[in-house]
């Protein structure tokens, strides 16, 4: 495949928008650079305790910054100085950020959602983390911007995609006409198509979920975890339980291998636990381009309305028949003595 960088590619597909101005190929270009900064960072992360502790000062004098609080920090200049961005909602802030005020106003058209490093509590154990970000068009154009203008449907979403910085870098991003991967070549520092209209396997036989919640889980969770453990004709072993707990490198997996993802609701966290504007909304999309599904429940992920900016929601995502698999143990009538009965041999 010859080399195509994200620049190259977003310029190409940039035909495919309806407002081709070219404002939402600056913005994803913005992104992509903070992006490359912050795994320069990432990628020394282990060595931030040579270099000195959180609070240390370096020998620059600057202050040594948590990681996450770093990554937030690179994205929201990054896009106050692309100009294309005029809000941004990050996990990182208590309230959204009006880039229409201040010195340096911006009256772009988008606003973003964004996880600057989902899972930084395992940096110190170099466990991969990532970046998840998601984009809206502002629709009342004009008049001073509010926090409600970004409560907008998943379903509204104009671009969503993650940065997952592992055994290498990779920007994953979809604009509603597919997934495409892009991999960081360090030695010329641009993102490479690696990855071309990534699709997720319609079936799989890898289960993700936290199995140490099992206690607080719903029944029906329980009953799909018992599923995934039973032994049956076609496959003769029961599935395979992979568990990272950094949602950007599960469902990274989840997208290459197929399988499913799963973070319901448990009795410490009966909304879920994961962040609906910038973990869940932007993964269901992305997960939806390539041919998955993601629902909270019964209900789709991206027809929920937002209420407030960090929102949780449950999520179970993945290869649509798994999905769909576990919705039917949700059914109040159903019949799982039946299902699991139906499994040749059951491993207790
Ligand atoms: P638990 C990381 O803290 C995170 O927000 C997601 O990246 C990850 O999927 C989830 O929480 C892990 O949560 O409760 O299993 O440790």
């Amino acid at each position: 495949m010859a080399l195509k960088t994200l620049g190259q590619f977003i310029i190409e597909k940039q035909a495919d928008f309806p407002y081709a101005k070219g404002e939402l190929s600056r913005l994803l270009r913005d992104i992509g650079i903070a992006a490359k900064v912050i795994n320069r960072e990432v990628n020394k992360a282990g060595l931030a305790d040579i270099l000195g502790e959180i609070g240390d000062q370096n020998i620059q004098g600057e202050v040594q910054k948590k990681l996450d609080v770093y990554a937030d920090e690179q994205f929201i200049e990054a896009l106050r100085r692309g100009g294309e961005c005029c809000y941004i909602a990050s996990e990182e802030h208590e309230f959204g950020i009006d880039l229409t005020r201040g010195y340096h106003v911006n009256n772009g058209k988008y606003m973003v959602c964004i996880d600057p490093l989902d899972g930084s509590s395992n940096i110190d154990l170099n466990v991969s983390v990532g970046s998840i970000f998601s984009i809206y068009r502002r629709k009342i154009a004009d008049v001073e911007i509010t926090a409600d203008e970004i409560l907008q449907l998943g379903s509204d979403q104009v671009a969503a995609g993650y940065i997952i910085y592992g055994s290498s870098t990779m920007l994953v991003y979809t604009t509603g006409k597919g997934v495409n991967g892009f991999t960081l070549d360090p030695s010329i520092g641009e993102f490479c198509l690696s990855h071309p209209n990534m699709k997720i396997a319609e079936n799989g036989t890898t289960y993700s979920i936290n199995e140490g919640n099992y206690l607080k889980f719903p029944q029906y969770v329980k009953d799909y975890i018992k599923y995934c453990q039973m032994e049956d004709a076609e496959t003769s072993r029961p599935y395979t339980s992979r568990y990272i707990g950094s949602m950007v490198a599960d469902l990274h997996r989840t997208l290459i291998t197929g399988g499913i993802f799963l973070y319901p609701e448990t009795s410490s966290y009966p909304q879920g636990k994961l962040r609906l504007l910038y973990e869940c909304n932007p993964m269901a999309f992305i997960i939806e381009q390539a041919g998955g599904k993601a629902v909270s429940g019964q209900e789709r992920i991206l027809t929920i309305q937002p209420k407030y900016l960090h929102q949780r929601s449950s999520i179970i995502i993945g290869s649509r028949l798994m999905v769909e698999k576990v919705q039917e143990f949700m059914l109040p009538n159903y019949d799982t003595a039946d299902v699991l009965g139906k499994k040749l041999t059951f491993s207790g």
